[in-house]
């Protein structure tokens, strides 16, 4: 079997829940400018939570980096990861305050509080690091290809969403995007056949979650 470019192979064969996850109804409505306000405000408390959870989730793959890896790059690409989410948590509280979201009161819902356990147990040191950045690389890029399609031509956001669209579909957190897919897909090209089929189920876990908090968010769940 051949193993460069693993992640993208697994795209191709699992396209279906990739193109769920990356053009769902939810993001389909942002683009065109149909978007449910009450949907949307119930994403930004949503995330808020599931972002915080993730900060602790980047700084493992960070220490699993730093120990694991043969490419001391690595530890920059994925430090750079962890000073956006900085930025990230302050900008989920400013935009809560445009929204008049109380996050101090929102309630994780179970989709979420699922999901935040996934990553919990990523965390563990029994997972190694090429499962740990596999994962980490698919959560980023559902994000980043699905705003950044809110954005291509032809979109008509609404301007008090612009933002939104442009914190994970900016041409930065792309190229961020695809140098974690290059560490992916170099730690895969090496990795056992178990972490190998550990890395694909973990994979297919993230696009099922991705869909369901969108699902979510829409009040679907
Ligand atoms: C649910 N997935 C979810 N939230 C996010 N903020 C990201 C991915 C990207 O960071």
């Amino acid at each position: 079997n051949d193993r460069t470019e693993m992640t993208v192979t697994w795209l191709k064969k699992h396209r279906l829940i990739y193109v769920g996850a990356t053009r769902h109804p939810f993001i389909l409505s942002i683009r065109d400018g149909s978007v449910d306000i009450s949907a949307f405000k119930r994403w930004l408390g949503q995330d808020y939570i599931f972002v915080r959870a993730f900060v602790p989730f980047a700084a493992s793959v960070l220490l699993k980096a730093w120990k694991e890896s043969d490419d001391s790059c690595d530890v920059d690409v994925i430090l750079g990861g962890i000073a956006a989410l900085n930025d990230e948590v302050e900008w989920f509280k400013k935009e809560a305050t445009k929204w008049s979201v109380a996050l101090n009161s929102v309630v994780s819902q179970k989709v979420n509080l699922d999901y935040c356990r996934f990553l919990e147990s990523l965390m563990s040191p029994d997972v190694d690091y090429t499962q740990a950045i596999t994962a980490f690389w698919a959560i980023e890029t559902v994000y980043q290809e699905s705003f950044a399609h809110c954005l291509e031509d032809g979109s008509k956001i609404p301007d008090e969403l612009k933002e939104t669209c442009q914190r994970w579909g900016n041409a930065s957190f792309g190229q961020y995007c695809h140098a974690l897919q290059s560490i992916a897909d170099r730690q895969l090209k090496k990795a056992s056949d178990d972490v190998l089929a550990k890395a694909e189920v973990n994979l297919l876990r993230v696009l099922e979650s991705e869909v369901e908090f969108w699902n979510m968010s829409r009040g679907e769940v």
